[in-house]
């Protein structure tokens, strides 16, 4: 995959704006995208999961001058637009408290999270709802509007840093924004990781507490390499809401013998076990799965911590196969992908990872031998399915943030380029 340079993805989108709007934009925001290397499916049931940022950012520009002094006061205050970089389009939407989802779908995650952000603009105005809605964004500082902004850069990561709101509003906006505007119930992963994630480190996030811990993954013999199947998923179809659902009954069905259980974070096995025969045989699988993978997330992080990269390799092989037969969120691509990389010697271990049903496999494989199996790989899945996949090396990267792109210009002037 030949994957943009930063620059020159940030200066695509300085010229979407140009294009769009006759002037140049002054701030820039990113975020990154993620990868989880182990728990899944885990963050909704107050798990753990291990995901790490990738050094491949989406941006958005924007020019504070346009919310603080527009030309037609009316227009641009109560107006917030969108251009989608990968999508090429470009939506306005009133930003008040009358937003609502609606087509393009994409642009839902940017409604979804201007939403909430309006809603919050609200709360902490005297006055309280009535007051709120539109022009009021103007209020907002600058450059708060747009690491805002870079919450909804990336499609599903809502990292707003951390500059003027709390991490729990940033994960609020987000969050949010998937559940009411983009209709899918998921968990708090992927905006905590695009917040919060450090170079060099994997990130292992407590969903119950909500507490971090970063953990080193910086050596020089390993390397992450992610394929994408080129298989398109829509989280917001039928599959995730069941598997959440299942979740739940699982818990209802155990709260009658273990009244203290709050949710599947709070069972073992032997407990699951011990209440099968009152489950459904689907349920009870599904529950085993999100136990199992707990687990396995603890003994991968504890692995690396130690250095035993062997160890967790193996979790995270055993984490696709119980993803694959327990759960039912694999496809036959992905299954693919996962057995030939495992064939490759030097691949310690190989998973789906994110939401499933197509998407990406993560593999964690020595620098060594990783140009060996990003060659095998893309041949047996064209001679499979005719498709060429799609791989990236990769490691832990930081997390969303924002250029000043007046000061960038300023500098690149003193130096002379
Ligand atoms: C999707 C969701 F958005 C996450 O919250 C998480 O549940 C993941 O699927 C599965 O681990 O990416």
């Amino acid at each position: 995959m030949v994957v943009p340079s930063e620059d020159i993805t940030l200066q695509h989108a300085i010229d979407l704006f140009r294009e769009a709007y006759g002037s140049d934009p002054d701030i820039a925001a990113y975020a990154p995208g993620r990868v989880n290397l182990i728990g899944e499916h885990t963050d909704y049931n107050d798990g753990f999961v291990f995901p790490l940022a990738l050094d491949l950012r989406t941006f958005v520009v924007g020019r504070g001058s346009l919310l603080v002094k527009p030309p037609n006061p009316k227009a641009a205050l109560t107006e917030s637009s969108a251009i989608s970089e990968s999508e090429q389009g470009i939506v306005s939407f009133v930003a008040d408290k009358g937003l609502a989802p609606g087509e393009p779908k994409w642009a839902n995650y940017v409604k979804g999270v201007v939403a909430e952000y309006v809603k919050g603009m609200c709360r902490q105005r005297e006055g309280g709802e009535e007051e709120g809605g539109g022009g009021r964004l103007i209020d907002v500082p600058r450059a708060s509007t747009w690491v805002f902004e870079a919450a909804v850069a990336s499609k599903r990561a809502f990292g707003l840093g951390a500059v003027l709101l709390p991490p729990s509003l940033e994960v609020r906006d987000g969050h949010s924004a998937e559940h009411k505007f983009a209709h899918v119930p998921c968990g708090i992963m992927d905006q905590f990781v695009s917040a919060l994630a450090k170079t060099g480190k994997v990130l292992l996030l407590d969903c119950r507490s909500h507490t971090e811990t970063l953990v080193p993954l910086a050596d020089p013999d390993l390397v992450i390499l992610v394929t994408n199947s080129k298989v398109k998923h829509n989280l917001g179809g039928s599959e995730y809401p069941h598997r959440v659902a299942q979740c739940k009954a699982a818990v209802e069905g155990l709260q009658k013998k273990y009244p203290e259980v709050q949710s599947l974070r709070d069972v073992t096995l032997e407990q699951l076990d011990s209440v099968k025969t009152s489950l459904s045989e689907l349920v009870y699988r599904r529950a085993r799965h999100v136990i199992s993978e707990n687990a396995r997330t603890q003994a991968a992080v504890a692995a690396l911590r130690r250095r035993d990269y062997a160890a967790v390799g193996q979790a995270m092989t055993k984490s696709h196969a119980s993803l694959r037969d327990d759960y039912e969120v694999s496809c036959s691509e992905l299954d693919f992908l996962v057995s030939e990389a495992l064939k490759v010697p030097g691949v310690l271990g190989s998973r789906m990872t994110g939401g499933g049903f197509g998407g990406c496999t993560v593999s964690l494989v020595t620098k060594q031998a990783v140009g060996m199996l990003e060659v095998k790989i893309k041949s047996a899945y064209r001679a499979r399915f005719g498709v060429e996949a799609e791989t990236f090396v990769t490691l832990p990267s930081a997390g969303c943030g924002v250029v000043n792109l007046k000061k960038k210009e300023e500098e690149k002037g003193r130096r002379g380029g």
